[in-house]
């Protein structure tokens, strides 16, 4: 009954059903608790199996003969020791010191993270993650870590994936306890796009601790005042602190001398007397060049403590030549991605590295078997999410005129498409240069990176050029992004913004030069659990929904209100989450360790006068039949 009075609704069948729909008409509420999670996930599958799922339609499917994905087959006892070992014996320090003894290039492998983020727009879900971690822990125990968390993959977890980011987290933690796993952390900005309060910062670090080791700690404006409280949080929790450089510009280039060596060496010293046990170099645009990368880590272990982990991205199709260049300069630990993760906005290719590298004095000490392995698995996990491909399809040089991060990149290009500006793609690239020149050069990575694109995109939209922008007697509407960054809400890049920019979009205005945080009252977090609770009809609220809706109000709140409608969803094939079931198809959902749903689709009926369509199933052996709107 439930269900049918739903799905009648009329909030509900304008798609506009929210949390707030369901609290404010409790008698449904009521039917939804005592629905069994089988009913939910049926109802799911019924929906999307009639309607389709929002995200794929329109956008390439995956081959009709693609098999669900199968990872190796290990054995789960008496794994291989890992840096995580380490970790836990000795703390996070011996960790750190151990990297710079040993001599073998250290490898972090980025599938699970920025390898998707890049590539597809972050879908991974965590169903074809869990599945392989076991196979990472047996035999990839030589890994430095595992990123898997952080960065996109937070919001997007809860936004489009309809599952939860730290029951992830939990998963991959257990499967690989060997091996430490490693997130991306926006300092201030957290997993979000916005400064949060200190206490907001700490409170998630500290849960986040519980599942993560390596922490890359990032400022979106190379400010090293804005990524203490972060930084003081890793290293309080035990876990190990990478205080991290966003690399811009081009060190070789005497007329981009703002980023020269000196002013990395500079934050390098910064970052190390802050108390970063790692230093970080994150190059996310992929633009530093093979000579550089000699330059730069040459300096940077010549005048800091420090151990280095370098990050990049191949979309100039020659970061791998970058990867050797610092492995020769005694870079520590390097990013990569399993091969079919690997290349273009993504990072390079880890089992090429392994292999460029073996038998010389950098050796990584993984094995290529392994890899290869674990790689096959990666190449049909990636044919499922063939409607989230961007489409790029060769190197891009023209990364170094715009300096785009790889995660970026493909985002900006399907805004721009949405814009009806796709054919002006490489006015929207120059654009995007203007406006890093316009803003005084600054450091293009989350949140600023968005900040950049938004102005170029509202740019080239409305015809107007940087001099036009600049011009004091014109008026011109700013994107609120670009007001809230000159205000300093996002923090100051180094030397400030050029006056004259903030006087424009500020129109008079006095600007924040503090950190942000400073000026931002703590949030009364207990108090804010009671009020969710509410919110949510007593709901439990434990310390991981609570930073969920502490990052993302309303994105919480939302997934929330589908959970209790369709359940445990993120046990589904990824094939079946996105497409549905057809009548035969046989699947099955652990939706709970042993507890197994055996479900099968017999037949979609007709659609009835009431725009109902009846789809039969059977589940575990018994019969039932979901009745759902027929929305196409
Ligand atoms: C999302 O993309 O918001 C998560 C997927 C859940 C969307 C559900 S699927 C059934 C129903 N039909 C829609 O168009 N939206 C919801
Ligand atoms: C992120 O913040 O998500 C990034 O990947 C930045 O490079
Ligand atoms: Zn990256």
């Amino acid at each position: 009954a439930f269900v049918e009075n739903l799905l009648k609704h009329p909030t509900f069948l304008s798609n506009e059903y929210t949390t707030k729909f369901i609290d404010e008409t409790p008698e449904l509420f009521q039917f939804a608790k005592r629905r069994d999670r089988g009913t939910k996930v049926l109802t799911y599958i019924a929906d999307i199996s009639v309607n389709g799922h929002p995200e794929t339609e329109g956008r390439a499917a995956p081959h009709p003969d693609l098999k669900e994905p199968r990872a190796p087959k290990v054995d789960k006892g008496n794994l291989p020791y890992g840096t995580r070992n380490l970790l836990e014996q000795k703390g996070a320090k011996a960790v750190a010191d151990w990297m710079k003894a040993q001599r073998h290039l250290l490898l972090t492998d980025t599938t699970m993270r920025d390898g998707h983020q890049s590539l597809l727009a972050t879908r991974m879900r965590s169903h074809d993650m869990i599945k392989v971690a076991p196979a990472y822990a047996q035999n990839l125990s030589q890994l430095f870590s595992v990123e898997c968390w952080g960065g996109a993959t937070f919001d997007v977890a809860y936004r489009f994936l309809q599952e939860c980011p730290w029951q992830r987290l939990r998963d991959l933690r257990e499967a690989m306890p060997n091996l430490m796993t490693q997130m991306l952390l926006r300092a201030s900005n957290g997993v979000g796009y916005t400064n949060y309060p200190d206490n907001v910062v700490q409170f998630f670090v500290k849960e986040a601790a519980k599942g993560i080791d390596v922490f890359r700690v990032f400022d979106s404006l190379n400010w090293v005042e804005n990524m203490r409280v972060a930084m003081d949080a890793v290293v309080e929790s035990g876990k190990i602190c990478e205080g991290t450089i966003c690399y811009t510009g081009d060190i070789l280039d005497p007329e981009r001398a703002k980023y020269d060596v000196k002013y990395y060496v500079g934050m390098a010293k910064e970052l190390e007397a802050a108390g970063a046990h790692v230093l970080g170099l994150k190059d996310m645009a992929g633009l530093l060049k093979p000579a550089s990368a000699k330059l730069l880590i040459k300096a940077l272990k010549e005048e800091v403590g420090l151990p280095i982990h370098f990050h990049t991205h191949d979309t100039s199709g020659i970061a791998g030549a970058t990867i050797l260049a610092a492995a020769d300069a005694g870079v520590d630990a390097v990013d990569a991605a399993m091969d079919a993760f690997s290349g273009g906005t993504s990072q390079p290719c880890l089992g090429s590295i392994v292999e460029a590298l073996k038998n010389t004095d950098r050796d990584t000490g993984l094995d290529i078997g392994n890899i290869r392995e674990i790689s096959e698995y990666w190449e049909n996990v990636r044919a499922q999410y063939a409607a989230f491909e961007s489409g790029l399809m060769a190197p891009a040089s023209e990364v170094y005129l715009h300096e785009m991060p790889g995660g970026q990149f493909t985002n900006l290009k399907a805004q721009a498409r949405s814009l009806g500006l796709e054919e002006r793609w490489h006015e929207v690239a120059q654009t995007y240069a203007d406006v890093n020149q316009m803003f005084g050069d600054i450091v293009k990575v989350t949140p600023s990176s968005k900040v950049v694109g938004d102005m170029a995109l509202m740019m080239v939209s409305q015809g107007l050029t940087r001099a036009q922008v600049e011009d004091p007697k014109s008026d011109v509407s700013f994107p609120d992004s670009v007001v809230d960054m000159m205000r300093g809400n996002l923090g100051q890049p180094p030397g400030g913004f050029p006056e004259g920019i903030v006087k424009k979009v500020l129109k008079g205005e006095a600007p924040n030069l503090e950190r942000p945080g400073a000026h931002l009252e703590p949030v009364d977090i207990e108090s804010t659990r009671a009020a969710l609770s509410k919110e949510l009809e007593g709901f439990k609220v434990d310390d991981e929904d609570l930073n969920g809706y502490l990052m993302y109000p309303k994105v919480f709140l939302d997934y929330m209100g589908r959970h209790r409608q369709y359940g445990p969803v993120r046990s589904l094939p990824t094939r079946t989450f996105f497409y549905g079931m057809e009548p035969g198809d046989e699947i099955t959902a652990e939706i709970d360790p042993g507890k197994t749903l055996e479900i099968r689709l017999q037949a979609i009926g007709e659609t009835d006068e009431q725009g109902e369509v009846k789809v039969f199933f059977e589940l575990n052996g018994q019969p039932r039949v979901i009745r759902v709107p027929n929305r196409l």
